[in-house]
C-alpha cells in the first residue's frame, strides 16, 4: 500500500489554476504577446512563474532587460494575488476535503507538492494546512517541475520514500515530475493532455480513497 499522497495545489485542490492563467493572459496582452490561450496554457500549468514568463517571452520572440523581467512577474503575481484574495473553504475542489479526511484516518501522510509561492497562503484561505503533514518549499528546490524535485522534497518532508507514494496533478510536467521521482501518477484532466499511461480522472469527485487504493493495487499491487 501507499504510505503518502503528494498533492499539488492549482488545478487540483482549487480552480487557481484558472487565476493563473487569466493572470498571464493578461499580461501578455499588455506586453503585446498573442497566443496565451487555452492550448498554450497546458505548458504553462505547473511551471514555476520565472519559467512560465519565460515560455511566454519565447512565444512572443520578445528578449526582456533582468529588471524588466523581475517587474513582469512581479506584476502578474500581484494581479494574481488580488484575483485569490476571496478565496475561501467554499472554493475547495469536490471531494478533496473528503479525501483528506480518509487519509488521515487512515494513516496515510499528505504532503503539499505545489510549484506555488502562493500555495500555503492558499491552504489557510481554504482552512486545509492542518491536514497537511508537510509543505514541500518551491523555493529550496534546485529544479522546478517537469523536474522531480519538488516532489521528492514532498516525500521527504513527510519520511516515506518517493515509490510509496501518489502523486496528484493536473498538469503535464506536473506528471512528468511525478514519474521521475519514483511516486504513482494519478492524473487530473484529459488524456489528450495528459497522456494514456497514467491514471486518470476527469474531475476531483472521483479522487476517493477507495479509489486510490484500487489504482495502487493495479499498477503497485
Ligand atoms: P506562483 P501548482 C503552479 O502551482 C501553477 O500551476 C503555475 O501556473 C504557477 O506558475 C506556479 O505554481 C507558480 O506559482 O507564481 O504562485 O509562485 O500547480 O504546482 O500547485
Ligand atoms: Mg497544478
Amino acid at each position: 500500500m501507499f504510505e503518502a499522497v503528494l498533492f499539488d495545489l492549482d488545478g487540483v485542490i482549487t480552480d487557481t489554476a484558472e487565476y493563473h492563467y487569466r493572470a498571464w493572459r493578461a499580461l501578455a496582452e499588455e506586453i503585446g504577446i498573442d497566443g496565451v490561450d487555452r492550448e498554450f496554457n497546458e505548458q504553462l500549468k505547473g511551471v514555476a512563474r520565472d519559467d512560465s514568463l519565460k515560455k511566454i517571452l519565447a512565444l512572443g520572440n520578445k528578449t526582456v532587460s533582468a529588471d524588466e523581467f523581475q517587474k513582469l512577474m512581479a506584476q502578474k503575481n500581484d494581479n494574481y494575488v488580488t484575483m485569490i484574495e476571496s478565496v475561501s473553504p467554499a472554493d475547495v475542489y469536490p471531494g478533496i476535503l473528503q479525501l483528506l479526511k480518509d487519509l488521515r484516518a487512515a494513516s496515510i501522510k499528505i504532503a503539499l507538492a505545489s510549484a506555488s509561492k502562493n500555495g500555503p497562503a492558499l491552504l489557510d484561505k481554504m482552512q486545509l494546512t492542518d491536514y497537511f503533514d508537510a509543505i514541500a518549499d518551491p523555493a529550496k528546490v534546485a529544479a522546478s517541475k517537469p523536474a522531480p524535485d519538488i516532489f521528492i522534497a514532498a516525500a521527504d518532508g513527510v519520511s516515506v520514500s518517493a515509490d510509496k507514494c501518489i502523486g496528484l496533478e493536473d498538469s503535464i510536467a506536473g506528471i512528468t515530475a511525478i514519474k521521475d521521482s519514483g511516486a504513482l501518477p494519478v492524473g487530473v484532466g484529459r488524456a489528450e493532455d495528459l497522456g494514456t499511461d497514467i491514471a486518470l480522472v476527469p474531475d476531483t469527485s472521483k479522487l476517493t480513497l477507495d479509489y486510490l487504493k484500487e489504482t495502487w493495487a493495479a499498477r503497485r499491487g
